[in-house]
């Protein structure tokens, strides 16, 4: 491979499929989809933009269940082979250690979960309510049986968060979207920065909506991947129709050091909503990524994304081609 994959380790027992003969585009629709379906819990109406992690020699993730009184929550889940989950069917009790957090932040709300390993644990972000109002909140995990909540990084309102998976300049770093109340009109991707996961500051921009399909707002996915071309990170982007919005994903690629700089930005989408199970739904022409799992010594890239508001679908690519053609179609 001539791109290399830094940080991360062999993935065990996904069943892999190759692009079939004839597709032109560089990430591929698992021939399965979706992977999860939205009736998979008694509680669920629906169970779409999850998390999922190598965790031991298996696989845990955290799931958004938009549950029949149509709350949303994060419920956890375990697979063996990265495509069949067995989720559970009461949503993560977050623990709250500090009972001046936790009177301030009872549990009202919460969506669009990330989760990434740093040092000794495995962080959680996700949009999450305060005061019934959306800005990100932040948890850890050891062991995916606990589960612990801190203090809110920002402000409301806010979604889209999503850490990278180590510290950059000796301290953390989370992206977010700073929105507004509703289903926002505008978005931006910035950067903020943390020595300890508490505060939050040194706020720098990245990018602004651009072409077409992400004219209107775009939010940064799954977690960013080191290579040696710089920080690959998937995003979606939002067009505005007359028919209402449309999510779509595409990538970028950041430097290292100092990330906030944007080295290629695809002009094309990767994967837009084209398939029935986008299409139709709860949300329909949905296609929102908020995790993928790299398989560093062959390249193999698996993306979860939410399909339609409505249920989990996988698309498969390889890192190479997949950062040769952000290259390519750089502006
Ligand atoms: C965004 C978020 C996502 C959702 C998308 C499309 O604002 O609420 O959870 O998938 O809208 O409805």
């Amino acid at each position: 491979m001539s791109v290399k994959i830094i940080g991360l380790k062999a993935l065990p027992g996904i069943p892999w499929q190759d692009k079939p003969a004839g597709c032109k585009d560089v990430i591929w629709r698992y021939s399965e989809n979706p992977i999860i379906l939205r009736d998979q819990l008694k509680c669920s109406n629906s169970i779409f933009n999850s998390a999922v992690v190598p965790f031991g020699d298996k696989y845990a993730g955290v799931f958004r269940v938009d549950d029949r009184r149509r709350n949303m929550q994060l419920h956890v889940g375990f697979s063996d082979d990265a495509v069949k989950w067995d989720i559970a069917e009461e949503r993560i009790d977050w623990i709250n250690e500090d009972p001046k957090t936790a009177e301030a932040n009872p549990w009202q709300y919460g969506y669009d979960p990330r989760v990434v390993f740093i040092e000794d644990r495995w962080w959680v972000t996700w949009c999450n309510s305060y005061a019934w109002k959306p800005t990100i909140g932040i948890g850890y995990t050891f062991d995916f049986k606990k589960f612990y909540q801190i203090e809110n990084a920002f402000l409301p309102f806010n979604r889209n968060g999503v850490l990278f998976p180590r510290k950059i300049n000796n301290k953390y770093v989370m992206f977010s979207r700073p929105s507004d109340s509703g289903h926002t009109p505008f978005g931006d991707i910035y950067i903020s920065q943390s020595p300890d996961m508490k505060y939050w500051g040194e706020h720098r921009h990245v990018m602004a909506p651009g072409n077409g399909w992400e004219s209107k707002k775009i939010g940064a996915g799954p977690i960013p991947i080191e290579t040696s071309e710089g920080w690959l990170v998937i995003y979606h982007g939002v067009l505005e129709s007359c028919n209402g919005f449309v999510y779509s994903f595409g990538a970028v690629i950041l430097d290292i050091d100092e990330p906030w700089k944007v080295k290629y930005r695809c002009s094309e989408y990767l994967l837009s909503p084209q398939k029935d199970y986008e299409c139709w739904g709860d949300v329909p022409n949905v296609a929102f990524p908020c995790a993928a799992l790299c398989d560093p010594d062959s390249g193999k890239l698996a993306i979860y994304y939410g399909c339609a508001d409505t249920h989990v679908g996988m698309a498969f690519a390889q890192v190479d081609e997949l950062v040769e053609y952000v290259k390519k179609h750089s502006y």
